[in-house]
């Protein structure tokens, strides 16, 4: 019999390739999808046909619940939240709720659905996948960072995601449930929602290319990330599931590049001279930056065997292009279909 995923953020950038990955294997995947007439969720419907919908959201227990008595997943894997770092200071109780009490309310619905009780092995039936986050490490005590790097997180974002992160490993040794966290690094791809610095600058420079704008504001350059593949990294979360035991594991590509780097090669990859069009605006800039992330992933390669197959110089190609596609075919960006 196939297995069984849900998929919570099936509408966002990983929920579409993981969706994508799980059914190349075999899967029968269902998403959490919530509101009504949500247009993503048509979007999402358009680019995975294969893929069934049951309604749900992170801030209603109740709904959560539901979804799984009614999907019987054998995995679930957690992709909500809030994501978009700048928000969680606008709306920080938001952020909470969604990206931090969401990860227990949905451990909870596995645990009453699978009938666990403390350290009973009924809970061991339906795995768990908690999408955590490099910016737990924040301003960082080392370099690079491992599984046993500290957490000092710099925004609401960050601080919702150790709670999850830290509740996942909880419910593994208080309940023995199959909980494992993947602590991944920037991951982006032509799917990336436009708010982020990688898609903002890859849309800014196709829409110079075709005269559609004259310069592209951004705010600090010298923040360093370590940015790999959207596609590479989904891989790393089946990967973490089916492994003979649950643990958690910190995956990048182990190489940084700081955001003018990024906006270099960017301009470049379409022929144009960054430094023309450029303009900083200290508006952009964050009440408290994270400087620098870069993962050592050696324990993904070496139990895992995941390596990233994506280099920066072929991700930032891959996303100028396509947005030149998707503009030159007059579409809008925040609503097309994915490429
Ligand atoms: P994304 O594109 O922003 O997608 C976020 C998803 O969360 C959307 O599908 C959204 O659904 C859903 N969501 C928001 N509020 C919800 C709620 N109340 N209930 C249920 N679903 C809700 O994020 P992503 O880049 O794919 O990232 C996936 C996960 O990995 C996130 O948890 C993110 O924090 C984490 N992460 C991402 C990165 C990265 O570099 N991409 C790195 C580390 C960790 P709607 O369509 O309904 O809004
Ligand atoms: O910013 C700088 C900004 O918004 C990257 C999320 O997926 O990865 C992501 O979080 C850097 C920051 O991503 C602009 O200050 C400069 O230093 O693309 P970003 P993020 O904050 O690193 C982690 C791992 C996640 O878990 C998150 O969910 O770029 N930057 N100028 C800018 N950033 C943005 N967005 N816009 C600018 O104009």
């Amino acid at each position: 019999m196939a297995r069984r995923a849900l998929i919570t953020g099936i509408t966002g950038q990983d929920g579409s390739y993981l969706a994508e990955h799980l059914l190349e294997q075999g899967y029968e995947v269902w998403g959490l999808v919530r509101g009504q007439a949500n247009p993503r969720v048509s979007r999402m419907r358009r680019l995975l046909s294969d893929v069934q919908v049951v309604r749900g959201d992170l801030l209603d227990q109740g709904s959560l619940i539901s979804a799984v008595e009614r999907v019987q997943p054998d995995e679930v894997y957690n992709l909500g939240a809030i994501s978009f770092v700048p928000m969680s200071w606008e709306q920080a109780e938001l952020t909470a709720e969604v990206t931090g009490m969401g990860v227990l309310r949905m451990l909870e619905a596995i645990r009453v659905c699978s009938g666990a009780s403390r350290g009973s092995a009924a809970s061991g039936q339906i795995r768990f996948y908690q999408a955590s986050s490099s910016e737990m490490f924040g301003q960082v005590s080392e370099t690079p960072q491992t599984e046993r790097t500290g957490f000092h997180p710099r925004s609401p974002y960050g601080v919702a995601k150790a709670y999850g992160h830290f509740l996942t490993q909880n419910y593994r040794e208080s309940y023995g449930m199959f909980a494992v966290s993947g602590i991944l690094f920037n991951h982006e791809s032509p799917r990336r929602g436009t708010e982020f610095v990688t898609r903002k600058v890859s849309l800014g420079v196709a829409r110079i290319k075709l005269g559609l704008a004259t310069e592209l504001r951004l705010g600090n350059l010298e923040a360093r990330r370590d940015w790999g593949y959207a596609g590479d990294y989904v891989k790393a979360m089946h990967l973490m599931m089916r492994a003979p035991r649950p643990e958690d594991y910190v995956i990048g590509t182990g190489r940084m590049k700081s955001v003018r780097e990024l906006v270099e090669a960017a301009f470049a990859a379409a022929g144009l001279d960054w430094e023309r069009y450029v303009v900083t605006d200290q508006a952009l800039h964050r009440p408290a930056e994270v400087d620098l992330l870069c993962a050592d992933p050696k324990k993904a390669r070496a139990q895992l065997g995941w390596e990233p197959g994506v280099s920066f110089d072929e991700l930032v190609a891959m996303m100028v292009e396509s947005d030149l596609r998707l503009l030159s075919d007059g579409a809008d960006p925040d609503d097309a279909s994915w490429p």
